[in-house]
């Protein structure tokens, strides 16, 4: 029987890719996002594929859970959750940073990552088991400047992966946090709310990794056996690697 995987933030970027990647597979899809054109593109780009899409806000609680309800009987019996949805909104140091910013992108990294999950989780430990994946970032471990709170929601979804590896001891339930570095998406162009030049210029003359290189790294572990958990990886493109520590000087 084909596995069931629910992919959040499926309109574009990471999400998108996954869920081509497991759809070809031959894979139930369960597309979601809040742009119901993009999700009836990525249906119609698909037409020997089994997807479903659920149009709804993650960081809307009653609409996270009333989404996962009204899944039809086919589709309810969840094996994968990717928790893709989020997104970081400015560069600007934290003095100068918006609130409103700051506001959105814990309701949506923080608090909407927790709303898909405790919509899916009971699912998942009831037939004892599933694979849950959380898009955490390499933001979540190393801090660079106006990473503010972006960074601070990753390292949020890294830790509260790793805790909830740890509570789901004895369900075969399986989590990873998926932490890529440097990748060409849409991400830029929604951090920089729409000056795309601006956007286009932090992948100027450089490789950043793919949205494909992250589908296939989640494809991939999704096919390891199941007695294998692989609890966090750390992906960056071969150009990135780390910086060193900052000095102020006279
Ligand atoms: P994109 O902007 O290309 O995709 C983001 C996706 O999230 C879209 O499908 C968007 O869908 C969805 N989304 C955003 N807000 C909401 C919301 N409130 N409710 C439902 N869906 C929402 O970016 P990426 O693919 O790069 O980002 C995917 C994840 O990967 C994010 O969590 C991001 O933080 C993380 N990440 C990105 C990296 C990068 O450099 N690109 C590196 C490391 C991690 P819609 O607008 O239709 O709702
Ligand atoms: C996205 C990677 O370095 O732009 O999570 O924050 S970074």
């Amino acid at each position: 029987m084909a596995k069931i995987v629910f992919i959040t933030g499926a309109t574009s970027g990471f999400g998108e890719a996954t869920a081509i990647k497991f759809a070809k597979a031959g894979y139930k899809v369960i597309a979601t996002g809040r742009r119901q054109e993009r999700l009836d593109a990525l249906k119609a780009q698909l037409p020997k594929c089994d997807i479903v899409t659920l149009c709804f806000d993650v960081s809307k609680k009653e609409e996270v859970f009333n989404a996962v309800a009204s899944l039809p009987e086919a589709y309810q019996a969840i094996d994968i959750l990717v928790n893709n949805a989020g997104l970081a909104l400015g560069l600007e140091h934290a003095n100068e940073a918006s609130l409103d910013d700051w506001e959105r992108m814990i309701d949506t990294n923080i608090k909407g990552l927790l709303y898909v999950t405790k919509a899916v989780l009971p699912i998942m430990v009831k037939r004892k088991t599933g694979y849950i994946f959380n898009l955490g970032s390499t933001a979540g471990s190393w801090p660079y400047e106006g990473g503010n709170v972006y960074g601070a929601t990753k390292a949020f979804v890294k830790q509260f992966s790793l805790n909830l590896r740890t509570d789901l001891k004895g369900t075969h339930v399986r989590v990873t946090n998926i932490e890529p570095g440097f990748s060409l998406t849409e991400f830029s162009d929604v951090r920089f709310k729409g000056d795309t030049q601006k956007a286009a210029s932090v992948y100027k003359d450089t490789t950043p990794l793919s949205k494909e290189d992250i589908a296939n790294t989640i494809f991939s572990l999704a096919e390891l056996p199941e007695h294998v958990n692989v609890n966090r990886i750390e992906i960056m493109p071969t150009v990135q690697s780390y910086a060193g520590l900052s000095v102020e000087r006279n």
